[in-house]
């Protein structure tokens, strides 16, 4: 069972403009091969498929509580597209005036034809996300080994759309996520070691540049959270610090495992797009109309 918190882990910066050719690349990370939809459905299902838990425990406990931390990756970046989407278009009532015309133009059509200029379940191309893309053989070496990989794809993913857009949104999405990924990298690694004494953590990192190189990573990794995995249950998953611990293969530092959650803000408001009919096609005041339905005033 999942519990939700109404929260997310990062506090995005004020938006700029709208950026919708960037909130377009961004999709490769919800959506992509190597995207949060991934990492989030490979963890979940080599966590629901594993056999021989009972003797391999620490490691289903790794994954399983990867696989949690994975779904508030996937609201990260729906978050930074749709703050990256909002005011993408004209906004207005009157559908005379074209008020979409300037999507025409946009990378990704799908965001004005298919949703309020909001995140969906695709790649930076539209491709929808596939099963095709789990990997869960229920061999824990092969396992590991493709989580390792998975997680360095995700890395090189974020590092280029980190370098196609300055957008303060998108580098603040990227740089938290390439912390944790790196976390997860270090974690994958740190189990191949236990099941075969192959220094996996030496070859890291790939690709070849370090995340002190991102001003948004170095920063969050200041406060040590390339260190922590957070235990994302009030009571199970404990003995995944059975593999995560002793030190940091790129900086030394000890390793540590946190009870719970990490902190989390509010989820940020996503205005109206009235020539969207999102939230609804409505008419001046008739907001107010809904709110004194709602209550009573
Ligand atoms: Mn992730």
């Amino acid at each position: 069972m999942i519990e939700r918190h109404d929260k997310i882990p990062i506090q995005f910066p004020k938006p700029g403009d709208a950026s919708p050719d960037a909130a377009a690349a961004m999709q490769h990370l919800l959506g992509g091969k190597f995207g949060e939809l991934s990492t989030l459905m490979n963890y979940t299902f080599q966590s629901f498929n594993f056999r021989g838990r009972k003797e391999m425990r620490p490691f289903y406990d790794l994954v399983a509580n990867i696989a949690t931390e994975e779904y508030s990756h996937i609201e990260i970046v729906s978050y930074a597209i749709n703050l990256m989407l909002s005011g993408a278009t004209k906004r207005g009532t009157d559908p005379s005036t074209a008020p979409l015309k300037d999507a025409v133009h946009n990378r990704l059509s799908y965001h004005y034809l298919d949703s309020a200029q909001t995140a969906l379940p695709v790649d930076s191309m539209g491709n929808p996300w596939n099963g095709s893309y789990v990997t869960a053989t229920g061999n824990l070496k092969m396992d590991m080994l493709h989580n390792f990989f998975l997680e360095c794809g995700a890395r090189a993913n974020k590092i280029r759309v980190y370098e196609m857009t300055s957008d303060p949104v998108a580098r603040a999405a990227v740089g938290y996520l390439l912390v944790r990924g790196g976390v997860h990298i270090v974690a994958y690694a740190k189990a191949l070691q236990k099941l075969t004494d192959v220094e996996v953590g030496k070859i890291l990192p790939i690709p070849d540049i370090s995340n002190k190189k991102f001003p948004e990573a170095r920063k969050i990794e200041e406060n040590g959270n390339h260190l922590v995995i957070y235990r994302q249950s009030p009571n199970d998953y404990k003995r995944l610090a059975e593999i995560w611990n002793g030190t940091h293969p790129e900086d030394g530092q000890p390793l540590q495992v946190i009870d719970g959650p990490p902190p989390g803000f509010a989820p940020p408001e996503l205005p109206e797009e009235p020539q969207l009919g999102a939230p609804s096609a409505m008419e001046p005041g008739e907001l107010a109309e809904f709110a004194k339905r709602l209550f009573g005033k």
